[in-house]
């Protein structure tokens, strides 16, 4: 499959391959085993240096993943599960970096990866009914089939801080933190961002730096992880039945086996309440949280409850009143931002040497050459982390120029939100797919779960074309429509859309406002994707 081109002169290499897949991430690594087995011929572009994607990239102190590890695992292959043991509950970055690494050897992944290799652009060519790619190292690669496995927070955000860029002091993205780490020790550091990935380091960065400044815009809810050994009420019923226990998460709601509750909070007194709540926070797990009652995602007054009970923990550990005042959010409903999971996060502010800015009291004015100013204060810093996320959902799809069919650009395609059917085709681009794009379960679930599905869909899909002689598929608009309506009515009828959120594409300055990912769940969404195969591809044109 690998050609040379005549034509454009000696030794540029141009690359026909049927399925040029984007990133190798956990998505790219199984798309491309899965390719190889039906017999396709693939190559996957990564920029990075090597496979792992998220896990390459975000090498921030304390960085570890928020779904039980043993869940956070492909099942694909059952003797890959047999090799391969976690350490502890929630494992590492490192850990989960070198089982990437694992698969991408016992499979003998990496021949066919193109690692520090961007794509740029893709065009379809209508004539061959191909995909044109422009990568940065200049080589030509055409392709039956394009799938973006780019992923969700893959796109870090361009701090939108005035005089970012001004500070002469190492500045540091927790999404793109140096490979050799960060030594803080007797340093003044600066943290701005209090999500997951702010959540999780503060606390380490607090342990080597002589001054820790936290600059928070808004407080987040954190339950404490519990890390350790694994809990044996996941583990138990994983040894005793592994294939049940896979088939109970691909049809459970999130992608991790979890009995779903018919308790409301409205209806129930304090003391279930209580008993609930405790329940969930002693699991150290969010799925268990985000679902101690039936109601907590629909109504304000059940929601109140459970985010009363987690600001009566934060007031519990933070011994200054006005400080944990701050650390207690009240702009949101809980889970509407995905909340996180911490080790010692509140008692870091118990820290002589840690201090909590306020940002929505006292904004930054500018970055300096030598730190932060605010309105009423100048402050010196020999570091700054940037903790502030990323173009979540559709960032690292749309930085790639797509032009589909009759010169239609993605970009311009979802200048007012993105628009997919089923979260996997968009109409217009026949034959390119995303992994866990939006309107998919995707973020919203155990990923590794959501991946395997698409994975597994659109690898289907290409056998099923290939078997019935058919080259082209794409979603008819009718059909995307209708998804697109779906997906915003789920959302509606929760209280997600009213934070402003990453999920709402709240956090990137002039990105359209709306619920990027599918909240009706993952069996729902399973058997809506089943479904419209059974049914000759429903919604699809082939040809
Ligand atoms: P990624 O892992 O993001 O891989 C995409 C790859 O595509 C990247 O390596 C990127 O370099 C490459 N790429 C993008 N654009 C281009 C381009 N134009 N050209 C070439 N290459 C490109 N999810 C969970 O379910 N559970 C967790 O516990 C969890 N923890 C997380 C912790 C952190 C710190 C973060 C940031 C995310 C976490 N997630 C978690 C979500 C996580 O992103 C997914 O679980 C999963 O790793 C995504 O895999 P992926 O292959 O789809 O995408
Ligand atoms: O990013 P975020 P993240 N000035 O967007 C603040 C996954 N993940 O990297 O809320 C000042 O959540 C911003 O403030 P605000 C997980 O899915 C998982 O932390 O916009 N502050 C916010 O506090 C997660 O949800 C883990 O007001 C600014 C923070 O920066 C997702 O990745 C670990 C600002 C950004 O928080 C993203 O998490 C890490 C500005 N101009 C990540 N701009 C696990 O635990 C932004 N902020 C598994």
């Amino acid at each position: 499959t690998r050609t040379y081109d005549t034509t454009t002169g000696a030794g540029s290499a141009r690359l026909d391959v049927d399925v040029v897949v984007v990133g190798a991430g956990f998505s790219g690594l199984y798309m491309l085993h899965k390719l190889r087995q039906m017999g396709f011929s693939a190559r996957v572009l990564e920029a990075a240096g090597d496979v792992g994607g998220t896990w390459y990239w975000n090498r921030y102190p304390g960085a570890r993943c928020d779904i039980p590890t043993t869940d956070y695992t492909y099942s694909f292959d059952p003797e890959l599960e047999k090799a391969w043991t976690w350490s502890e509950k929630y494992a590492t970055q490192p850990e989960i970096l070198r089982y990437a690494q694992f698969v991408a050897e016992r499979y003998d992944l990496r021949r066919d990866i193109d690692f520090n290799t961007r794509v740029v652009a893709a065009r379809w060519d209508e004539a061959a009914a191909r995909w044109r790619l422009r990568v940065d190292t200049g080589q030509d690669i055409s392709c039956q089939f394009y799938v973006m496995a780019s992923g969700c927070l893959s796109s870090p955000k361009t701090p939108d801080i005035p005089g970012a860029g001004r500070f002469k002091g190492p500045a540091y993205f927790t999404g793109r933190w140096p490979h050799e780490g960060v030594d803080f020790t007797g340093q003044r550091v600066a943290v701005i961002g209090t999500g997951s990935s702010g959540i999780q380091s503060i606390p380490h960065i607090a342990k080597q730096a002589s001054q820790l400044t936290v600059f928070q815009r808004t407080p987040n809810f954190s339950i404490p992880a519990g890390n350790g050994p694994v809990r044996p009420e996941r583990l138990a019923p994983l040894q005793a039945d592994r294939e049940a226990y896979r088939h109970e998460a691909k049809w459970s709601r999130a992608g991790v086996p979890n009995e779903p509750t018919q308790i409301y909070g409205r209806y129930s007194p304090p003391e279930v309440h209580r008993e609930r709540f405790e329940a969930a926070w002693q699991s150290g797990e969010l799925i268990p949280i985000l679902s101690v009652f039936a109601d907590q995602i629909l109504f304000r007054d059940a929601n109140a409850i459970v985010a009363g009970l987690v600001h009566e923990k934060i007031r519990a550990v933070v011994e200054d009143p006005k400080i944990a005042d701050l650390l207690c959010p009240s702009d949101h409903p809980f889970g509407t931002k995905r909340p996180c999971l911490d080790t010692g996060y509140y008692a870091t502010f118990n820290l002589p040497h840690v201090r909590l800015v306020d940002l929505r009291r006292n904004p930054i004015q500018s970055i300096t050459e030598t730190g932060i100013d605010l309105a009423d204060e100048s402050m010196k810093f020999d570091a700054i982390v940037y903790a502030t996320g990323f173009d979540a959902m559709t960032g690292a799809i749309v930085s790639v120029d797509i032009e589909g069919r009759d010169g239609l650009t993605l970009k311009r395609k979802w200048a007012n939100g993105p628009r997919t059917y089923l979260g996997l085709m968009t109409a217009g681009f026949p034959n390119l797919f995303t992994i866990t794009g939006p309107g998919s379960p995707s973020v919203l679930s155990n990923m590794m779960v959501s991946i395997e599905q698409h994975v597994d869909w659109i690898g289907d899909c290409l056998a099923r074309l290939r078997a019935d002689g058919m080259t082209t598929i794409e979603p008819t608009e009718a059909a995307e429509a209708g998804w697109v309506q779906h997906v915003e009515d789920c959302a509606n009828i929760t209280l997600y859309p009213t934070a402003d959120s990453w999920y709402m594409g709240a956090n990137v300055p002039g990105k359209p406002r709306g619920f990027l990912p599918y909240v009706g769940g993952v069996d729902a969404y399973r058997g809506a994707c089943d479904e419209a195969v059974a049914r000759d591809y429903l919604g699809f044109k082939r040809s």
